[in-house]
Formats: structure tokens, sequence, C-alpha cells
């Protein structure tokens, strides 16, 4: 009797545990090709949740990324013929794209991580942890939140001195968004270990908060049970999961944002109601000086500036998206990629509650921006491998711009660090002249 409850225990747990599956599932590039098909596909969007829109239909929407199972292809098929709506299949089989998706292991101690392959949470923290370890004098483990499952939000803080300006960057709070943490890894190699002139001169100019990975229990989801999971793990009236990109306290629930916890874009029961904002919101009010602050999406190439419920030019648009657009310039010299620029409500569609516009409205952080990382239309979440160097690559070119031309505009002017560096060479000038 004990061996078949055994037997029956492990079966149980073999079945419940086993992966969910998107064989013939199938993504949809969808072009519009005027208001009215804008307008359809928002109220398929709206209306209908059984469709998961990896891009929202936005007014200006040049295309929008729809996947559906077999069993919506037929009649989403037949609706956009039915309205002569035009679209591509740029994915037949999801299922095939995720089994080419590679997860490599990371060596401990190695302080290797390759680019061209994702990596677990547990791995992405212990990189980070021998990071930590390799470079102490300037870097130290931080700790910005916790999840739901208990899980510690885990960064690092890069820092060559004090009285510097923060730059902060959140990323992978959309945990099927695996493009995100695997460029932000990218940024922290890069600030520690580059022989860059220009990478080396950010690295020390500022005091850098980076998190990776900033919805733990969703990332891991995605590697266990669900790879295209994006919300939080947390339950909900019968359904799981909040979208953490609308549970700020900043117009939460206005716009853009769903009170149906089914919902992609569940904004949860009130504003800062999930453990991973209210204490990342907190950790990011105890920081002083946050001069910029970036937050990493995918998918869309699109660099988008505060706010997402008015397409009103407010606070200092105007600067934002000058320095945004040049550095959007200089990340498409590397590869050619093409990024648009504007506010969250012009450039793509109506979303309240995020934390870009949090911290712009409340902490009035003087840059924030939020990246859409690659691509147009075709993998969407499912970024093959083999462009996660050069989308990362040409990020790191941005950033590098972002700050010279910031700079340019009247930002980043850290008095503090200028005085320091000005004492050091006027101290390296005396000691020159004792030995004269
Ligand atoms: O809808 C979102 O939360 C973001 N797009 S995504 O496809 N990655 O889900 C964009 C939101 C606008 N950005 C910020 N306000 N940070
Ligand atoms: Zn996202």
């Amino acid at each position: 009797m004990i061996k078949f409850c055994l037997a029956f225990w492990f079966f149980i747990a073999l079945v419940s545990s086993e992966k969910f599956r998107f064989d013939n599932y199938s993504l949809y590039n969808v072009l519009p090709k005027n208001e009215n098909e804008i307008k359809l596909l928002q109220e398929l969007a709206h209306n209908d949740i059984e469709y998961d829109f990896w891009t929202e239909p936005g007014p200006s929407a040049e295309f929008v990324n729809i996947m559906a199972s077999p069993s919506q292809k037929y009649n989403l098929e037949t609706l956009l013929n039915l309205h002569g709506i035009d679209y591509k299949v740029t994915i037949k089989n999801i299922q095939e794209i995720i089994d080419k998706e590679t997860v490599k292991p990371y060596t401990r101690n190695s302080r290797f991580m390759t680019w061209d392959s994702y990596y677990t949470l547990r791995d992405i923290e212990n990189w980070m942890s021998d990071m930590a370890k390799a470079h102490s004098s300037i870097v130290t483990e931080i700790v910005g939140g916790v999840s739901y499952e208990r899980r510690p939000i885990k960064g690092l803080k890069i820092s060559h001195g004090t009285g510097r300006q923060v730059i902060f960057i959140e990323s992978g709070i959309h945990s099927r968004e695996w493009i995100t943490m695997a460029t932000t890894c990218y940024i922290i190699n890069e600030l520690l270990t580059s022989n860059d002139e220009e990478t080396k001169a950010a690295a020390r100019d500022f005091d850098w908060y980076i998190f990776p990975v900033t919805n733990p229990d969703g990332y891991v989801w995605t590697h266990t049970e669900d790879r295209l999971w994006r919300k939080n793990r947390r339950p909900q009236r019968g359904d799981i999961g909040v979208d953490l990109n609308r549970n700020w306290n900043n117009n939460w629930l206005v716009i853009g944002a769903s009170a149906n916890p089914s919902s992609n874009n569940f904004a949860g029961i009130g504003p800062f109601s999930e453990p991973e904002t209210r204490t990342l919101s907190e950790y990011i009010r105890s920081i002083d000086n946050i001069e910029m602050y970036l937050t990493f999406h995918s998918a869309g190439q699109i660099l988008l500036i505060p706010f997402g419920n008015t397409t009103e030019p407010l606070a200092n648009y105007h600067d934002a998206l000058n320095i945004g657009r040049r550095a959007m310039g200089a990340l498409s010299v590397r590869y050619g990629t093409q990024y648009t620029s504007g506010n969250i409500a012009e450039a793509i569609y109506h979303a309240s509650g995020s934390s870009m516009d949090w911290v712009k409205e409340v902490l009035h952080v003087p840059l924030a921006y939020c990246y859409e990382f690659r691509d147009r239309g075709q993998f969407g979440h499912l970024l093959p491998p083999d462009q996660i160097l050069p989308n990362s690559q040409e990020v790191m070119d941005s950033l590098i711009e972002l700050i010279h031309q910031g700079k340019r505009f009247g930002y980043f002017n850290n008095s503090d660090v200028v005085k320091a560096s000005m004492l050091s060479t006027s101290c390296l000038v005396i000691v020159l002249k004792c030995f004269m």
C-alpha cells in the first residue's frame, strides 16, 4: 500500500511539474493600415482576454504581436481576413523556438557568462556574487526588496567613491522578457571589465544600482513551468499574478490597466498591493540623488519617456526626448537597429501605474526612460540567443550616449565628483612639483 501511495505521489508530482508546452501555438505580426483597423484590434485586446497580445494596439502602432493557440488560430485569421487586416505568421510553432533557446549553466567562480545564452535566476545571482567578490573595492551586493515567494530582489551597486549621482537600472519586471535580464548582466560586466575609456568613465563617475531580475518568482516560473509568464506569482481571486508594471502608486488603474485578475495587465487589488513593487519602491525612495532611472522591457524597439496616462508633453519632456533621440542615433550605428521614441501614451498606448511614471512623478527623477528592446514583431519575447550580444552592445552604446547628451543638456553635473577630480588633479600637480 505504502509503495502504491509513493508511486502515485511520484506520478502526480511528475505530471503537475510538467512544463506548459506551446506546440503549434503561433505568433502573428499584425500590420494595421489605419485607425479603424487599430480600433478593431483594441476591441479584440480588451474584450477577449483569450488572445495573448505581446504588444498592445496603441494609436500609432505599426505592428501588433498576437499569440494564438491552435484552437484560436482559425478564428483569429478569419476575423483579420474579414476586415482586410494584413498579417504575417512570424512563428508557426512557438514550442520549436522555445526548444531552440539555450539556457547554459554558469560555472561558479568563473565570472564568465557567455552572451549567446540565457541563464536561470540562481546562475545570475551566483554570477553577481562572484563579480562582487572579484571587484570588492567597488561592488556591493544589494537587496532591493522581496517577492511574494520570499525571494530577495538582488542587485549590485557599483561605486568608485562617495558623492556621485545615481543611475538606477530596473530590469526583468516582466518575467518573460528574457533579453532584459541578459542585457542587464552584460551592462554590469562592461562597467566592471571594459577597457573602453568612455565606459570606464561612466563606471567611475556614477553610483550604479542595477537589478537584473525584479520579478524573481515570475522569472523562475518562466524557466520551470511557463516560458511566457509575465506577471508575479501571487494568487488573486481564483487566478494568479499581478502585472508589476501596473501596480505602482501613480494613477493606479486609471488607464491601460485591468481590474480582471485573469488579464495580463491586472493592476492588483490596490496600488503597491504586491510585495515586489512595495518593497522595491521603498528601496528606490531611500536612495538620494537618482539622476537617471532606466527600466528595461521587450519588445518593439522603442524608447519611452513619461507619462503613460496623457500625451501632453509634461515635465522636461522636450529635454528628455531630445537626449533620448540622440542616444537612439548612437544605438543604431553598430547594427542599424532603429528605435522610435516618445512618451508612453503617444508612442505605444495609454498605460498607468508603471514604475517609470512613479519615479518621475513622485521622486522627480530628472531623466527616466523605458527601453523596449529588440525586435519589431518577428520573435517578440522569444528573441533568439544569437541576438543577445548585438542587443546588449547597441544598448550599451546608447547608454554612453545618454550620459553624454544628458551632460550637454545640463544634467549629470555632479559638482561633488567634479570637485573631487579637480582636487585629485591639483594634488597630483603639487606632488609632481615637489619632485621637480
Ligand atoms: O506594457 C508595459 O508595461 C510595457 N510594454 S511591454 O510590452 N514590455 O509589456 C510598456 C510600459 C511603458 N513603460 C513604462 N511605463 N515603464
Ligand atoms: Zn515589459
